[in-house]
């Protein structure tokens, strides 16, 4: 969204590792992190939400949207992100990026609709299969996030450009993370296997590398596939699988 948008004056991006630690996020000179945040010196992600709220008790997720002016989180809820920079800065904006709109009116209630199924079963659906730890848990999810692909698959079978047809919106910005690590690490390292992305799902496949290789600053710079791969193998048992070879698809 910030390169979408063109953001990157009034957002401003800081890495952190790509493991997740016990203490949770960290700062680490490695990558694209450096080893202490540059405002503060904090080592850990948590050290933000105990300064916004030193009573804090939920999980120190990330993405999480800081306000150096009132030193305080603005936002931590993806979903909600997206739509405060979709538009929120637009008056700052020049008039080719602020009239990028990727919740339009008119599209919005097809746009919650899918919204709700895909976020269920896919970006949800290979967290819930992968970290299954019953039989019947992960029976219960991997079938439906199979028949979300499917019904995807279906929908792009009428060589429409995007998910929602001929413009992009926030169901393919909230949909491609997903996909981008389908066939790298959730169908090797959580179990998503029934069928990789490149070999069984041709139209998706295409959709995928439209925004990957079509529009690289927005989908490809914003992505670290081997930082991914290894990222998800330290939640299994630290080993990082060898392919797929190529990591990311190619275009066909
Ligand atoms: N509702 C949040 C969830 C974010 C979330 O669960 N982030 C994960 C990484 S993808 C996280 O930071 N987990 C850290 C933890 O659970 O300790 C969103 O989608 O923005």
């Amino acid at each position: 969204m910030i390169k979408l948008k063109g953001l990157e004056e009034y957002v401003e991006v800081i890495w952190l590792h790509w493991e997740l630690g016990p203490q949770g996020w960290f700062f680490k000179e490695v990558d694209n992190s450096s080893a202490k945040d540059p405002y503060y010196g904090f080592t850990y992600l948590r050290e933000f939400y105990f300064k916004a709220d030193p009573d804090y008790d939920k999980r120190f997720t990330v993405p999480m949207l800081w306000d150096r002016k009132y030193e305080t989180i603005v936002n931590n809820e993806s979903s909600e992100i997206i739509r405060i920079f979709n538009t929120g800065f637009n008056h700052l904006l020049p008039a080719d990026k602020a009239e990028i709109d990727v919740y339009p009116t008119a599209l919005r209630p097809e746009i919650d609709e899918i919204n709700e199924w895909i976020y269920n079963t896919v970006n949800n659906g290979v967290y819930k299969t992968g970290f299954a730890t019953t039989q019947e848990a992960y029976d219960a999810n991997v079938y439906p996030l199979f028949k979300s692909l499917d019904r995807l698959e279906k929908l792009l079978s009428d060589g429409r450009e995007f998910i929602m047809g001929s413009v992009l919106t926030e169901v393919d910005i909230r949909l491609f993370p997903t996909i981008v690590r389908f066939d790298a690490a959730y169908f090797t390292l959580f179990r998503c296997n029934i069928r990789m992305i490149r070999f069984g799902y041709p139209n998706l496949n295409k959709w995928f590398c439209h925004l990957y290789y079509d529009f690289p600053e927005v989908f490809m710079e914003t992505t670290f596939p081997e930082q991914f791969r290894a990222g998800y193998a330290t939640v299994v048992n630290g080993i990082v699988p060898a392919g797929p070879e190529p990591l990311i698809s190619t275009k066909p």
